[in-house]
């Protein structure tokens, strides 16, 4: 039976594998997206086979034929990870915003774990970090690419909590002193009983922001990512407007089953094409670069059916 799907896989993923890196490395994944000079932008979360992480541009025209930049971005430590053992970023998410780049990102601090880091960039070559991180324990932070109410806004995940957490908003004057804190009124589903966490920048659309996010759950061999859809109160995003009970992508295909950690699919990015398509830009069990589309319409009809 043909059903129609609220995001529908590329046909020729995964777009990005490890082989395919001018460089020698054992995985490429979870990209933050973006459009910049006209071109689609993924920042890639590439582990070499000194199992440290680099991040490299891709660029493409078409949004799926990338090409690889093989010198990583430089991107110094933050006074916070100079006092740090080891500091390890993971996870870039990119949000345009009063026409400046941010990146938001994890930073692991040895031996204090997990926080959010932040810098921007003009170039996507020299990354200026901001001097200060978040106090443990948080990551999957996102920016909105707008002020609400006056005030930046971000998702972020606090994971001090049994089951590591779940989405809250912060606010900010002045993307330093974040506050206000709520966490999102976001119903558990059969899929979201350990983890949930921000994904994509947060899309405007007349019936609310629309997030896609991922959310965990248990199997006898392995904690399963889903992603799933939802839209959030334009005014007050702590308010889960609609939040379907299906998840919008499971881990299926060989190539998100088998890998680096398995039966993942997670997504840090998004990118609205000119002819409508929403890209949405996910890894493969921590290992490949895959690609699914939809619209912004099929994704906002999709929560409020
Ligand atoms: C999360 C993060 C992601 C990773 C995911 C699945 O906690 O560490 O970077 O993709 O787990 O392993």
């Amino acid at each position: 039976m043909k059903i129609d799907l609220p995001l529908e896989r590329y046909a020729g993923n995964p777009i990005l594998t490890p082989d395919q890196m001018p460089f020698r490395c054992y995985t490429v994944f979870n990209a933050g997206a973006t459009i910049f000079n006209g071109q689609v932008l993924l920042l890639l979360r590439v582990e070499k086979c000194d199992r440290e992480t680099y991040f490299h541009v891709a660029t493409s025209r078409d949004g799926i034929h990338f090409d690889v930049n093989p010198e990583p971005i430089q991107y110094p430590l933050s006074e916070t990870e100079k006092r740090t053992r080891r500091a390890h970023r993971f996870d870039m998410r990119i949000t345009k915003l009063e026409g400046t780049y941010y990146v938001c990102h994890a930073a692991w601090l040895d031996p204090w774990g997990c926080c959010i880091g932040m810098a921007t960039t003009t170039d996507f070559v020299h990354f200026k970090p901001f001097p200060h991180l978040s106090e443990p324990s948080n990551r999957n932070a996102v920016l909105f690419p707008e002020k609400i109410n006056g005030l930046y806004a971000r998702l972020d995940r606090p994971q001090n909590v049994p089951n590591w957490g779940s989405l809250w908003v912060s606010y900010s004057p002045d993307l330093e002193f974040w506050g206000r804190s709520m966490p999102l009124n976001l119903p558990k589903t059969a899929w979201f009983t350990n983890k949930a966490g921000s994904g994509t920048i947060p899309i405007k659309t007349p019936h609310g922001w629309l997030e896609i996010y991922h959310a965990t759950a248990p199997t006898c061999s392995s904690e399963n990512y889903y992603l799933g859809a939802m839209l959030l109160d334009l005014n007050d995003p702590s308010q889960v407007i609609a939040a379907p009970k299906e998840f919008i992508l499971a881990a299926e295909k060989d190539y998100e089953c088998m890998g680096q950690s398995p039966n993942v699919v997670f997504t840090s990015g998004a990118v609205e094409m000119p002819d409508g398509t929403l890209n949405v830009y996910y890894a493969g069990a921590d290992t490949r670069m895959c690609l699914a589309q939809t619209t912004v319409k099929k994704l906002t009809d999709w929560c409020l059916k």
